[in-house]
Order: C-alpha cells, then sequence, then structure tokens
C-alpha cells in the first residue's frame, strides 16, 4: 500500500512539473520566468504580479500646440508592429487602427532597476506610447503588466530609439498593485519641452546615451531618406531631413547619466 501511494506521489508531482513548465513557457511578453509559486508567503518582500502606469513624452514627436505626440508612422504605416528589442509579442492589425490621442507612436524599452545599484537591470519588457503619452502594452490597450518577482522598491528607465533614456529619480513601489509614474512633470535627465512639460531628449541616433558628433554623422549619413523607419529620424514624421538636424544641434553635448 505505502508503495502504491509512493507511485501516486512521484505520478502526482511529474504532472504538477510539467504543468508547470507550460504555465512558465506561457509568460511569453517576459524575458527570465517566475520561478515562485503565487501563493509564495514572502510576498510582503517582493513585487510579483503588478502593472506600470507610466507617462512619458518623447521631445521630438511632441506637439506643443496639441499637447499630443505625432503618430505618423503609424498613419505611413512604417511603424514595426515587431518590437526592436524582441521583447514582446507583434502589435495586432486592430492596435495599428487605433486614431486619436490614443493612437500609438512608437515602441520603448522599461527596464527595471535595482534600487541600491541602478546600473543593475532586473528586468526588461517593451511597450508602445500612446499619442497622449500613456504607456501600454503590445496590443495597444492594456497597461503593462509585470509578472516577474522584484524587490518592492525599484528604478524605472524608459529606453527609446533616437531619444535619450529617462530613469525616476527616486525609487519607487508599487501601490496595490500599480507601479505608477508621470515622467511629463518630472525633469530628472530630461528636457522641459513646453512649461512644466518634460521630454526625453531628442537627438541620439545611435543610441549610446550621449548626443555628440556621431548621432550628427549617422543623421548625414540618412538624410534624404523618406518614408523610413529610422533612429535619425527625430520626430518620426518617417523622412529624415534639416527638420530632425535641428534637434541634434539644439541638444548636441547633452549626455544621460542613465548607465548603459
Ligand atoms: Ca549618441
Ligand atoms: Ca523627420
Amino acid at each position: 500500500m505505502n508503495k502504491h501511494l509512493l507511485l501516486l506521489t512521484i505520478f502526482c508531482s511529474l504532472i504538477l512539473s510539467i504543468h508547470s513548465g507550460v504555465a512558465q513557457n506561457s509568460q511569453t511578453y517576459n524575458i527570465g520566468i517566475n520561478t515562485n509559486e503565487p501563493d509564495s508567503p514572502n510576498l510582503d518582500a517582493v513585487s510579483n504580479n503588478f502593472s506600470l502606469k507610466i507617462i512619458c513624452f518623447l521631445e521630438g514627436v511632441y506637439d506643443v500646440n496639441t499637447n499630443l505626440m505625432g503618430d505618423n508612422l503609424r498613419v505611413l504605416g512604417i511603424l514595426p508592429k515587431s518590437d526592436p528589442w524582441a521583447l514582446s509579442p507583434d502589435i495586432p492589425d486592430i492596435a495599428l487602427a487605433i486614431q486619436g490621442e490614443n493612437a500609438l507612436v512608437n515602441w520603448v524599452k522599461i527596464q527595471i532597476r535595482d534600487s541600491d545599484d541602478a546600473t543593475n537591470v532586473l528586468y526588461e519588457t517593451s511597450g508602445l506610447l500612446q499619442r497622449d503619452g500613456d504607456l501600454v502594452s503590445h496590443d495597444g490597450i492594456s497597461p503593462l503588466t509585470i509578472n516577474y518577482t522584484l524587490p518592492n522598491t525599484f528604478h524605472i528607465v524608459l529606453i527609446h530609439e533616437g531619444h535619450l533614456p529617462v530613469m525616476t529619480q527616486q525609487a519607487i513601489s508599487p501601490v496595490n498593485g500599480v507601479a505608477a509614474l508621470n515622467f511629463t512633470t518630472k525633469g530628472f535627465g530630461q528636457k522641459e519641452i513646453k512649461s512644466g512639460i518634460w521630454g526625453l531628449y531628442a537627438g541620439d541616433a545611435t543610441q549610446n546615451y550621449d548626443i555628440v558628433g556621431s548621432d550628427k554623422l549617422a543623421w548625414v549619413l540618412q538624410n534624404g531618406a523618406f518614408k523610413v523607419y529610422s533612429s535619425a529620424d527625430f520626430n518620426r514624421d518617417g523622412d529624415v531631413n534639416g527638420l530632425d538636424k535641428m534637434y541634434w544641434q539644439a541638444n548636441n553635448g547633452v549626455f544621460s547619466g542613465v548607465s548603459q
């Protein structure tokens, strides 16, 4: 009888471990795997299931008159459906049809960093900015959710192709399952793009966290290209031309305090 019980236990354990493997593999939105059980007793020390409620503007795409960012890439049909960092599923066609202030502008990478050592990247994923600055998941509507075990306090870094990154000045914690942050009202590492409104600096075509001569060179090499997706197209209107160079010129010499 004991022998049968032992065999049954082994069989059940095997089934559970297979099921667990399937569940982990189904987390396709995330890199890495959450190894903690959902009912872990240490939940007060960690955050492992929360959403991000972030607002952010990109200088090059921001329109001071409408207080919205432009969605020319989407309108021209050249916003890549695939995330440039391969961290998220593709954008569904239905999301690309959304118009107005919730229309999609561009991809951003989101890093969660150690609150004690901000050079230490704990987790990364990607999302999309809507014209009004809301950060959403690849489907264009849903908030970004993080299903990964992390410390309860952390830094958040936003990275965009063509702009300098921004990081939280102080570590934050999720409250009631939501980590909320409005980067447009914070000036740390950002530019005041309108009175009281802050955004990421445009001009880092090479994406190495500074705006220098090599970024101008990247612009020169692509100057004249049209209907393209390019990190030298700082205003993201699909063309690389003199309007983009103006952003580089205004911000030449600015570098980010965020470590790569
Ligand atoms: Ca650069
Ligand atoms: Ca442009």
